[in-house]
C-alpha cells in the first residue's frame, strides 16, 4: 500500500518515519516542503500539524503513532522493528518516549531571544551536570549493543535520529561539538553508527544529503 510522509525538509519530528520507510524500502513518497510552503497545507492536516502519514485514504498525524505503525511493517534480519511481545514493545516505547522528554528540554531553548542565549542554554543542557546530559547518561547506562534487547528495534532508530539531529546544524551551539554529543556516549554512538551503516539507510541519506546540508551527518 502506497504511503506518503509529509514533513518539513529538516530532520526533526518527521525523521523517524522517513528512516523507517527508507530502511524497509517501503512503497513511499517523501513529501518534503519548506516552512514557506506550510501555510496552505495546515488546513488539510488532520490535527493542523506535521508529521503526517497518509495511507489507505487515512491520515496518521502524531509522530510516535506514525513511527510505531511503520515499525510494525519493517523488519531487520527477519525481526520487526516494533516487537510483538507486549513487554518488549513497552521497553521500546519507554526509550522512544524518553526522547520526547529530551526534546522538550531542548525545545524550550528555541524561545530564547538571542542566538547567544540559545547557544549558551544548549551547551549548559548538554554540558557536565546539564539536564539533558544527565538524561543521556542514564540512557547510556541502560543500553547494551542495542537500545532494547538483543536486536535492532524502533528504539535504535530513535537513538540514530536524535544523536544526529543534535549534530545536524539545527541546534546552534552544539553542532559539531563531539565533546558534548559523541564522546560522553560511546554505547549510544555505536548504536547510531550501526543504524547508519545499514545499506538502505546509507543509500537514502547519501541521496538526501546531496541537496540538504542538514543531512550530511546522517550520511557520513
Ligand atoms: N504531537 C505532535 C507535535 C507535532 C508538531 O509539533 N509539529 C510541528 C512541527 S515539528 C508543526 O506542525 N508545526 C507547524 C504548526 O503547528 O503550524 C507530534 O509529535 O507529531
Amino acid at each position: 500500500m502506497a504511503i506518503e510522509v509529509a514533513y518539513f525538509s529538516i530532520p526533526a519530528l518527521g525523521e523517524p518515519a522517513r528512516i523507517l520507510c527508507a530502511l524497509g524500502d517501503l512503497d513511499w513518497k517523501d513529501d518534503r516542503f519548506s516552512f514557506a510552503e506550510w501555510g496552505p497545507r495546515k488546513a488539510e492536516a488532520k490535527w493542523g500539524q506535521v508529521p503526517l502519514l497518509k495511507v489507505g485514504g487515512k491520515q496518521i498525524a502524531n509522530s510516535k503513532a506514525i513511527a510505531r505503525y511503520l515499525a510494525k511493517l519493517v523488519k531487520v534480519e527477519g525481526k520487526p522493528m516494533y516487537p510483538e511481545d507486549a513487554l518488549e514493545a513497552a521497553l521500546v516505547d519507554d526509550v522512544v518516549d524518553f526522547f520526547s522528554d529530551v526534546h522538550a528540554k531542548l525545545y524550550k531553548t528555541m524561545s530564547l531571544p538571542s542566538v547567544e542565549e540559545k547557544e549558551a542554554a544548549r551547551q549548559a543542557a548538554l554540558g557536565e551536570g546539564g539536564e539533558v546530559s544527565a538524561m543521556l547518561a542514564m540512557l547510556e547506562a541502560n543500553v547494551g549493543a542495542f537500545a532494547v534487547g538483543d536486536s535492532m528495534t524502533l528504539a535504535d532508530i530513535f537513538v540514530f535520529w536524535y544523536l544526529n539531529f543534535l549534530n545536524c546544524g539545527f541546534w546552534d551551539g552544539v553542532t559539531d561539538r563531539a565533546d558534548l554529543i559523541v564522546t560522553p556516549y560511546p554505547k549510544l554512538t555505536a548504536i547510531s553508527e550501526k543504524v547508519k551503516a545499514l545499506p538502505k539507510i546509507k543509500e537514502y541519506y547519501t541521496k538526501i544529503a546531496a541537496n540538504e546540508p542538514m543531512y550530511k551527518c546522517y550520511a557520513a
